[in-house]
């Protein structure tokens, strides 16, 4: 795609907007010019030489290709600071969310090589995560991705009213999820006849923007990828998003936010979580 073909973003379609209500996930095509994949590449890379302190890898026992991700690097990686606080990401978000502000509350990449053998299991992002709240992600590949290496999601479960105990992202990473709230995941593969299934073809400067709350996976989770695919996942949440302390499960992440300044049960307002855009500015 050249670089006249993915205009800067201006404002989301009525349609785009009433697809993600509706659906909980949208294709937005061509919005992310070429400067901002290519540094966004560049700052995978930088991050890779850099490690942060959430850096994981999820890669399974005996594959030949790396799973990897790491986040909230954006201030030590220049790179991803342009990202942030720079590109469409932000309006984009605030658009699909319908807000009057929108915060970039995490920036996440994967690392999926060719010959990875496992990637995301059917999920939602909610439970992982310490706030309430109206949230999005906008999901960026960095090379075209067909619909079988994208993510695949199932339609209109942000609407279900129910919170899914997480899995584990891998072996390497245990992770648990605990109380009433959470129900325990159906087995969407045995029972996909229930299901209405969203995927797509996408090029680079596409992304998909899905509710915190739509349910998703890796498509090709479980078979090996032919081609290495990197990623960005930017998350941000709307002015009325309040910081509230999940459970034990998340209290490295939440431990992090509350020595970054954030109070809990208070409204966002910490460093590491910018607001990036208001509406009308
Ligand atoms: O890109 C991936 O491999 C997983 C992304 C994902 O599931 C997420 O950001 O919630």
């Amino acid at each position: 795609m050249s670089e006249t073909a993915s205009p800067t973003f201006k404002s989301a379609e009525p349609a785009a907007v009433a697809q993600y209500r509706h659906d909980g996930v949208v294709c937005l095509r061509g919005v992310f010019e070429r400067r901002w994949t290519e540094l966004a590449l560049r700052g995978i890379q930088r991050n890779l030489e850099n490690p942060g302190p959430f850096f994981r890898d999820h890669t399974a026992t005996g594959s030949p290709g790396r799973y990897l991700f790491d986040f909230w690097t954006w201030r030590h990686i220049p790179e991803f600071s342009a990202l942030v606080l720079e590109s469409p990401a932000g309006a984009i978000a605030g658009e699909l969310l319908e807000a009057r502000e929108s915060t970039m509350i995490m920036d996440n990449w994967f690392l999926r090589e060719a010959g990875a053998t496992n990637g995301a299991p059917w999920h939602h992002d909610e439970p992982y995560f310490d706030f309430e709240g109206r949230m999005c992600v906008i999901w960026l590949p960095l090379e075209p991705v067909t619909r079988s290496e994208g993510l695949t999601f199932l339609r209109a479960s942000h609407r279900w009213g129910k919170l899914f105990a997480i899995p584990q992202f891998s072996e390497n990473v245990p992770f648990s999820c605990e109380g009433d709230a959470y129900s325990e995941l159906p087995d969407i593969d045995a029972h996909a006849d229930d299901y209405e299934f969203l995927s797509w073809d996408m090029d680079v400067g596409d992304c998909l923007v899905f509710d915190f709350r739509t349910v998703h996976s890796a498509t090709s989770k479980d078979r090996p990828l032919d081609r290495t695919i990197h990623r960005m996942s930017l998350r941000f949440a709307a002015e009325d998003t309040l910081f509230k302390p999940r459970g034990a499960w998340t209290k490295e992440i939440s431990d992090h936010l509350i020595a970054e300044g954030q109070q809990p049960g208070m409204a966002l307002d910490c460093d590491l979580m910018p607001r990036v855009w208001r509406a009308g500015a």
